[in-house]
């Protein structure tokens, strides 16, 4: 299977901070997912770092837009470490465009990408990504264990999906913010993306371990089709 990981920066760049070991773990399941004969690209989310970037800029009166370039710098950086522990599954170069992600790709090597442009989280780039390499899965892996129909960390009834369609995505981006920073399930603009171009998603909790099931057809999380 070809499979793009779309990872929320907050799984790799967790509150408490980033740690050499965690970072390796991913890296190894990525190998290993590899190994196994897929084709794994991935896209990384800013975490922390972006989201105090951009408080301080907006406190500091910057504009939306160049709030989310300040995101999408720590998107790049979250790439670049998670390069650094792929070593020769990666190359040393974050791509910037979908093009170059597909160049990677093709060289059998696996792309990390961070953002592109403002507007946007890295969900809607890794839905992109996966429209425009035509993957057969991309994987949401976020810090909740699937698609609620309210946020679980705020809301005690909130209540899980186990499958849901496109369309059904969409109705619940579209409630959610769009501003630098925001963390949503998915973004309007991801959700778009994936009923366009009819992606087979699964949102699941993002750690090591529901990463490698997925790979193996293991979902428990949130199965996005038709
Ligand atoms: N961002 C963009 N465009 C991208 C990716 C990220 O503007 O292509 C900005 C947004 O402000 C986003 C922040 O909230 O960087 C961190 O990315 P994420 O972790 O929310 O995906």
């Amino acid at each position: 299977m070809r499979i793009v990981f779309d990872l929320g920066g907050s799984v790799v760049m967790p509150k408490e901070g980033a740690k050499a070991e965690k970072i390796m773990e991913y890296a190894n399941i990525f190998k290993k997912i590899k190994d196994e004969g897929h084709e794994v690209a991935i896209v990384v989310g800013g975490g922390k770092t972006a989201r105090e970037y951009i408080e301080i800029g907006r406190e500091l009166g910057a504009s939306e837009s160049f709030c989310d370039e300040l995101g999408i710098m720590a998107t790049r950086m979250n790439a670049m470490i998670l390069i650094t522990a792929l070593g020769d599954y990666s190359i040393k170069k974050v791509p910037t465009s979908f093009e170059e992600a597909e160049l990677i790709l093709n060289l059998g090597k696996i792309p990390v990408m961070g953002g592109t442009h403002p507007g946007h989280t890295t969900d809607a780039v890794a839905a992109s990504l996966a429209e425009f390499i035509n993957a057969d899965l991309l994987v949401i892996g976020t810090n909740v264990d699937g698609v609620y129909d309210k946020d679980p960390n705020k809301y005690e009834d909130a209540k899980k999906f186990d499958k849901m369609s496109a369309k059904e995505l969409v109705d619940l981006a579209i409630s959610s913010s769009l501003k630098a920073g925001s963390s949503s399930v998915v973004d309007l603009l991801a959700a778009k993306i994936i009923e366009r171009a009819k992606l087979k998603v699964a949102v699941v909790k993002g750690t090591p371990e529901e990463l490698l099931n997925v790979s193996k057809g293991i979902i428990n999380g949130t199965i996005i089709e038709g």
